[in-house]
């Protein structure tokens, strides 16, 4: 893909890339270093690269080992609504919460970290799991006057899908590059985090799609 294929309104946003979603990863999302090549191929394809980082402290609300007798893939009920506890993963500062080692990080303008309230989750890089926290991620693309958004990277079910939604709710046209992404499939999450994107008028393309222009 050709530098800068992409115009000035488009911005590329690579979603926690990162060693605790990576084999050998305290949350190992099956295959999810395979997305590094793809995505180090489409960045320099792009002139806004933004890159995310699930970001939390020690004692979050989302560890399963925070709260009494509870096993990670639980599901718990919080103000804001069911939160699945995971085991602990991305703590701020933690190897696991560095990017994958092979991802190239140079072209990125932008690193959001996310989800370091320690009652809040946040799958999305636009809102937090509260459904009113924001990022700031909605307002630094509209200032730089992007329009359109292809995401890619980990979990394609759960950060990458929040995400796409949220972009839904802010008018961002928004594509989903669906090999460069991998799922933790819990329960049925890829079918139906795939049905509410499709829903929300998300387009779901391969790189090679993509690339012949299909
Ligand atoms: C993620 C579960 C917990 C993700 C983050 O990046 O998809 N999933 N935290
Ligand atoms: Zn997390």
């Amino acid at each position: 893909m050709p530098l800068h294929a992409y115009p000035a309104d488009c911005a590329l946003i690579v979603i926690d890339v990162q060693n605790s979603f990576c084999p050998g990863g305290e949350l190992a999302v099956k295959d999810g270093d395979a997305v590094v090549p793809l995505i180090n191929q489409l960045m320099p394809a792009f002139q806004q690269v933004v890159l995310t980082q699930d970001w939390h402290p020690a004692d979050h609300i989302s560890f399963a080992g925070n709260h009494v007798s509870k096993t990670p893939f639980a599901s718990i009920t919080l103000p804001y609504g069911e939160q699945t506890l995971w085991p602990e993963h991305c703590v701020a500062g933690s190897h696991g919460a560095d990017f994958h080692a092979g991802l190239n990080t140079d072209y990125a303008q932008l690193i959001i970290r996310k989800g370091h309230h320690r009652a809040v989750d946040s799958y999305s890089a636009f809102v937090e799991a509260d459904g009113q926290t924001l990022t700031g991620l909605a307002a630094y693309l509209a200032a730089r006057g992007i329009k359109r958004i292809w995401l890619v990277g980990l979990a394609t079910d759960f950060c990458v899908a929040w995400s796409a939604l949220d972009a839904r709710k802010v008018r961002l046209e928004t594509t989903v590059i669906t090999d460069a992404c991998r799922a933790i499939d819990l329960n049925g999450s890829l079918a139906a985090a795939t049905a509410q994107m499709q829903a929300a008028g998300v387009h779901l393309q391969t790189l090679g799609e993509l690339q012949s222009g299909a």
